[in-house]
C-alpha cells in the first residue's frame, strides 16, 4: 500500500502528535472488536452487558462475559500496530496516546502514559465501598465475587454506558486533541462519545487528521486522509516511510 507523501511531510513537521485507538487496533492480536459483524456485541446488546443497569440486573452474566474477555486478553499479544505506536512516542516533541481499549496491549507493547478513556479490564473494584481488587477475583467461572470488606459486589473497572469517563483522563485527551498538529484515529468506528468527538476537535483546531481503518466510518468524510488498511500493516509502513524521509532530510 502507498502512504501519501503529504502525510509523511505533515508528520515530519509535526510538533505534537496525538493518537486515538479503538478495538480495531487489537483485532490483529485476536481480540474481537465490538461492532464488526463477528464482534463482541454480535450476540449481545451492549446496554445489557456494558452498563450498570445491565450488571445490577444480571451480575453473573455480565461478570462471566468479562471473565471470558479477560481470558482472551490474557492470551493476546501486541501486534505490529501497537509496536509502531509505542515507537512513535519518542520521535516527536510531544506525543499523546488516547485509547478506548481496555486490554492494556499498548502498555505491553511499551507505550507509556496511556490515556485509558474507558478504564481497563484487568482491575476490579467494589460497587459499594470502591475498594480495588486486582487479580483476587479468579473465582470459578460464573460465581460473582463479593467484597471482603463490605460484602458488596465486585465489578470490572471499565467505564460502562451512562457512566462518566475519568475526568482528568478525558481532560488530558481533550487538551491533546485541541493542541496537537497531527492526529491519528486508528481502529475505531467513531460510534461512542465523548471519544468520537476527539478527531473532530483536532480537525477543528487545524490538525492534520488521518484515519486508519479498513472500513469507512461516520467520521471518514471529515478526515484529511483515510488509509483503508489494517493498522498492523499501515502503521509500521508509515513509521518506515517517516524514518526514511527524516534520514534523507538530515
Ligand atoms: C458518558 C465498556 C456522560 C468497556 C464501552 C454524546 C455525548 C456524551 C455521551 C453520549 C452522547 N451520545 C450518547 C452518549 C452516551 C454513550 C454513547 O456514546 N452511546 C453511543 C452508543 C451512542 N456514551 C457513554 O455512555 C459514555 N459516558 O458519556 O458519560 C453521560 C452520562 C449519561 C448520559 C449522557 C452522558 C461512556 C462510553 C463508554 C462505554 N463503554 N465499553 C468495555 O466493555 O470494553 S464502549 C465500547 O465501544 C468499548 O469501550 C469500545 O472501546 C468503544 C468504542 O468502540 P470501538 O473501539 O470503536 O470498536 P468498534 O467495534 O465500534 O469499531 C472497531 C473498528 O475497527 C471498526 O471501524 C472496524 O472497521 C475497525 N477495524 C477492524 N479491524 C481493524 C480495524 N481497524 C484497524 N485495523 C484493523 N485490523
Ligand atoms: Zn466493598
Amino acid at each position: 500500500m502507498e502512504i501519501p507523501h503529504i502525510l509523511i511531510e505533515k508528520l515530519a513537521s509535526a510538533k505534537h502528535v496525538a493518537v486515538l485507538t479503538g478495538a480495531g487496533v487489537s483485532a490483529e492480536s485476536g481480540i474481537k472488536t465490538f461492532r464488526d459483524p463477528d464482534g463482541l456485541w454480535a450476540q449481545f446488546n451492549p446496554a445489557e452487558l456494558a452498563s450498570m443497569d445491565g450488571f445490577m440486573s444480571n451480575p453473573d452474566l455480565v461478570w462471566s462475559w468479562y471473565q471470558h474477555r479477560r481470558e482472551i486478553v490474557a492470551e493476546s499479544k501486541p501486534n505490529p500496530g501497537h509496536y509502531a505506536i509505542a515507537e512513535m512516542q519518542n520521535l516527536f516533541e510531544k506525543f499523546t496516546l488516547i485509547t478506548q481499549n481496555v486490554d492494556r496491549l499498548h502498555q505491553s507493547a511499551g507505550s507509556k502514559q496511556v490515556l485509558e478513556l474507558h478504564g481497563n479490564i484487568i482491575e476490579n473494584h467494589c460497587v459499594r465501598c470502591k475498594k480495588d481488587f486486582v487479580g483476587e477475583t479468579t473465582l470459578p467461572d460464573g460465581q460473582l465475587p463479593k467484597c471482603s470488606y463490605c460484602g458488596g459486589m465486585i465489578r470490572p473497572s471499565v467505564v460502562w454506558f451512562g457512566e462518566m469517563l475519568p475526568a482528568d483522563t478525558l481532560l488530558a485527551a481533550e487538551n491533546a486533541s485541541n493542541q496537537c498538529d497531527f492526529f491519528f484515529t486508528v481502529g475505531t468506528s467513531g460510534e461512542v462519545y465523548p471519544a468520537a468527538n476527539l478527531p473532530i476537535v483536532a480537525k477543528r483546531h487545524g490538525a492534520y487528521v488521518v484515519e486508519v481503518n479498513p472500513n469507512r466510518t461516520s467520521i471518514s468524510h471529515s478526515m484529511d486522509c483515510c488509509l483503508s488498511a489494517p493498522s498492523g500493516v499501515a502503521l509500521p509502513l508509515i513509521l518506515n516511510e517517516f524514518k526514511k524521509y527524516r534520514n534523507q532530510k538530515s
